[in-house]
């Protein structure tokens, strides 16, 4: 495997940064997780536009412009000779010294791009739906930490999914701090009911999903009533429909909350259909590479 870092090939036993990178010392940079179907690197311009958008407020300078990371990627795709692949973005602060200060970091930004086949939940996951917890770690508060930045920084997500994972569950809800539901620790979470779609606001601390829109264009354009509205626990367990959004689960359906069944127990027609149309769209849009 090669791994671009800071315009440069490595093969992946060679592919290091400084011990001093703040991306470690801190988890002071930013991330996009990103993929590609069979040579098309699906919204690939919207991961970029994401990217920039969380640096701009961490005010960390990314050394290439939108197109050079458009090139950078497809060519790190190209030399790893991937058709379908998990592409991460990751732009740290850059090497400095034992300090928080970021001026510290006296050299470039490191910028790193690592190629892979995807890693998938397992099949059943997507026929038999999962059954997920609600946790007690709440999601980081937009006022604090806002989950739109996407950062290298993951502990609050990796907390939830510790406990989702001590209770015996694959994934966890998280809500805010007023107790409305915000997203899971990787994805976003619709629910389904009376025919009409519905996902927590962008504004209720969760990352603003790329998966997420897709699937909310998707719905509008099959005429599906679609709301961004505040959830409760109450509003997941009556659903009739679940399911998670995200880069890396695509759009993976939900049975039971908290012990609670959701509809019929079983993946339900809406979220089936709008798995098939993600699936299609996936297969056509894009933006196009050769190996
Ligand atoms: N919420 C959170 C907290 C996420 O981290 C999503 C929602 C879904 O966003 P997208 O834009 O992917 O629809 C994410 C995405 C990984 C990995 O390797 C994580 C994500 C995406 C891809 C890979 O852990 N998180």
């Amino acid at each position: 495997m090669k791994v671009f870092i800071n315009g440069k090939l490595f093969d992946k036993k060679e592919a290091k940064i400084s011990v001093f990178d703040h991306g470690l010392l801190y988890g002071d940079g930013i991330f996009e997780g990103i993929r590609s179907y069979n040579c098309l690197v699906f919204k690939l311009k919207e991961h970029i536009e994401r990217l920039f958008e969380s640096a701009h407020t961490l005010m960390l300078d990314i050394p290439y412009t939108k197109s050079q990371i458009k090139k950078a990627i497809i060519d790190t795709l190209r030399a790893n000779q991937l058709r379908d692949a998990y592409i991460r973005v990751v732009v740290t602060r850059g090497e400095g010294d034992l300090g928080l200060d970021p001026r510290e970091c006296k050299g470039r930004e490191t910028f790193i791009i690592i190629t892979d086949k995807i890693a998938l939940y397992p099949k059943e996951y997507y026929q038999k739906g999962l059954e997920i917890i609600t946790v007690p770690t709440i999601r980081n508060l937009p006022e604090a930490l806002n989950p739109q930045i996407k950062s290298l920084n993951y502990l609050n997500n990796i907390l939830a999914k510790i406990e989702a994972i001590n209770a015996g569950f694959a994934e966890a809800v998280m809500l805010d701090s007023l107790g409305y539901v915000a997203e899971c620790t990787g994805d976003n979470i619709f629910i389904v009911r009376k025919r009409n779609i519905y996902t927590p606001p962008q504004c209720m601390g969760t990352l603003r999903g790329i998966t997420r829109d897709t699937v909310l264009e998707i719905a509008k354009r099959l005429k599906m009533p679609v709301h961004e509205h505040v959830i409760t626990r109450h509003e997941l367990y009556i659903s009739d429909e679940c399911f998670l959004t995200g880069t890396a689960a695509e759009i993976a359906p939900v049975v039971k909350i908290d012990g609670r069944v959701i509809g019929k127990g079983k993946p339900g027609p809406i979220t089936k259909l709008l798995m098939r149309e993600f699936r299609k769209l996936t297969q056509k849009d894009g933006v196009r590479y050769s190996l």
